[in-house]
Parts: structure tokens; sequence; C-alpha cells
């Protein structure tokens, strides 16, 4: 399953989704693809309403479908967002022009924010070249997360897989060596999170293995030349890197050096949130908004 089925099987109609300051012409394009491709039936947007009008004029984007609510500051329109999901007025909510962190204190905001799993993390989608999708995580949330962090960031991903059809997914809990290192904390973290896979320790059942190197995680070839046996070699439907630099220049090398798609959102709060980088392409925004209508479709 690539990204273009994700959009074709989704059936189960379509949604209401927010964007927290939506002073950006490539949120706003890909809001505007949604809404004609059908995955959505609403935009709205929070912000200073002259500038997203104006925003929208500089593509000469149609704001029909759109509605537009008034803050002032990044952090108001965060919080408007936010609050529009808690009361039930719209089922997405994604990130615009303003910092990850402001979105993301909105909504582990504890009077008024939306939280709903113990930990938050991100989770991206990339169509790998043979066409399959794989999850990345985290790259994007949680900074230097411990075993306790690292173990709920691998539950949602896992969670998340089954939500999108990738049941009993393969995981590899990626280090910079595949065997256990005492003095790479990593390694031993991969071990442990390893094990409690195999002990049955995550709420949905996953094939978990690790400590794995991106190499031999990724190809069946090269862990075979380093004498690796195993089933999560090769096929893995999780990458699980172990802090958000290493996730982040994953996915970037990912996206820029190997040209894939590749879309992310943060999984935990009441809905998926859309998170795009402004460089994605529209088309990687648009597929950040299908993976997020899947996974709220098949709750
Ligand atoms: N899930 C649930 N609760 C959390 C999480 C989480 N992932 N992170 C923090 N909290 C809770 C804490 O338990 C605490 O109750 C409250 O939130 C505040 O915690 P702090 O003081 O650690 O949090 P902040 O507000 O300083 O930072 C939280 C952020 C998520 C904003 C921070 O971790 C962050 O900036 N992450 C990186 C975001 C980023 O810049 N990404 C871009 C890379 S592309």
């Amino acid at each position: 399953m690539g990204f273009s089925n994700l959009r074709k099987e989704l059936t189960s109609g379509p949604k209401s989704l927010t964007v927290a300051w939506g002073l950006d012409s490539g949120v706003l394009q890909a809001c505007r693809e949604a809404l004609d491709y059908g995955l959505l039936h609403q935009v709205i947007v929070t912000g200073p309403i002259e500038k997203i009008e104006a925003t929208a004029a500089s593509t000469d984007m149609s704001l029909e479908g759109f509605s537009l609510h008034p803050a002032s500051t990044p952090e108001e329109g965060a919080a408007e967002a936010v609050r529009l999901v808690r009361e039930g007025e719209t089922d997405l909510l994604m990130k615009g022009h303003l910092s990850t962190s402001v979105i993301l204190r909105a909504v582990l905001n504890k009077e008024k924010g939306i939280r709903a799993q113990a930990l938050l993390s991100h989770i991206a989608a990339v169509e790998l070249p043979t066409g399959r999708l794989a999850l990345l995580t985290d790259a994007a949330m949680n900074v230097k997360p411990d075993l306790q962090q690292k173990s709920q960031i691998l539950d949602n991903a896992i969670q998340f897989a089954w939500s999108i059809g990738l049941t009993n997914p393969k995981v590899a809990v990626l280090a910079s060596v595949e065997t256990v290192n005492p003095q790479m904390q990593d390694t031993i973290d991969a071990a442990c999170l390893s094990l409690m896979g195999k002990r049955g320790q995550f709420s949905k059942a996953a094939i978990v293995d690790g400590p794995l190197a991106f190499d031999n995680a990724y190809s069946k070839e090269a862990a075979i030349q380093k004498g690796i046996e195993s089933e999560v070699a090769g096929e893995a439907d999780i990458f699980m890197v172990q802090e958000l630099t290493a996730g982040n220049l994953l996915y970037k090398a990912l996206s820029y050096v190997g040209g894939l798609s590749i879309a992310g959102v943060i999984y935990g709060a009441t809905c998926p949130i859309v998170l795009t980088s402004r460089a994605d392409s529209s088309e990687s925004k648009l597929n950040a908004i299908a993976l997020a209508c899947k996974a709220l479709s098949e709750r």
C-alpha cells in the first residue's frame, strides 16, 4: 500500500480540518486539494483574516469551503484551533505557519489541551522505493526520551500501524550497531524494547527487533552479509529512532536525498495532528492529510 492507494481506499467520508495559524500558502493549497479531492468537507483556518485572504490570493486560490476564525498571535491561533477540536467542532488539526512547539504546547495544555494518551509522539509514513508504506518515529516531538518514553513511543506507533492497516507490524529499533554494547545506552534500550515485544508488553501485536543499524534494518542482504538472523531485517514496517535529532536527520535524508514521499502526524491526542514542514511538497502535505483521515476513520 502506497499513498495513492491510501487516498483511494478512504471510505469513511470527508472530514473537517482546522489549520492553526494558516498563513502558509502551501498548507492552504494542500487543504484546497483535499477539499476538491473529497478528503475534507470543511477547512477552518485560524489567524488574522485579512492576511489569510492575502495568502490565498497570492496563489489565486479560492477560499470556497473555508471558514476563517480570527486570532492575532500564533499562540491564540493554536489555542483557538485546539478549542475547536476539544468542543467537537472539527475532526482534525493541522499546523500552519507557526513553530511546532507552539502548537504542541496548546495541545498539551493541562486545562485546555486535547491529550488522550499519556505520551504524544510523531509518526511519519514514508513510501519506500518498492511502493509500500513504512513508519518512522519519533522525528519531531520527543527530544531525548528515556526507556519508559521509548516504550510509549513504540506503543503509539504500533497502534497507529494497526489503525492504517499495517497489521502485526515488524519493528526495527534503530541504533548505530546491531549488537548490545554496554557503553551505548541506545543498544541496551533497543534490546529491552525487543524483549518487551517478545513478552507481549505492547497494546497490540508486533514483531520487535533491535538493536539494528539502519542498513540491516532496511536491507535483508546487508543483514545476511553481517550474519544477522532477523524476521524484521529488510521487512520493517516501523523504523524507530531513539532521539529526535536522529529521526529528523533520517526524515530529511529520505525526503531530500532519497526523493521519497513522506508525511507526518502527531499521535496520542484526541485527533491526529497533521504536521508538515514548509519545504514539504504540496503532494506530501496532501498525503499527510490523507494519513490523518485514515487514522481517524479506523479508530
Ligand atoms: N506527551 C505528553 N505530555 C508531554 C509530552 C509528550 N510528548 N512532552 C511534554 N509533555 C508534558 C509534560 O509531562 C509536562 O506536563 C508538560 O507537557 C510540559 O512539559 P515540558 O516542560 O517538558 O514541555 P515543554 O512545553 O517545554 O515542551 C514540550 C514540547 C513538545 C513543546 C517540546 O518537547 C518540544 O519543543 N519538542 C520538539 C518540538 C520541535 O521543535 N519539533 C520540531 C522538530 S522538526
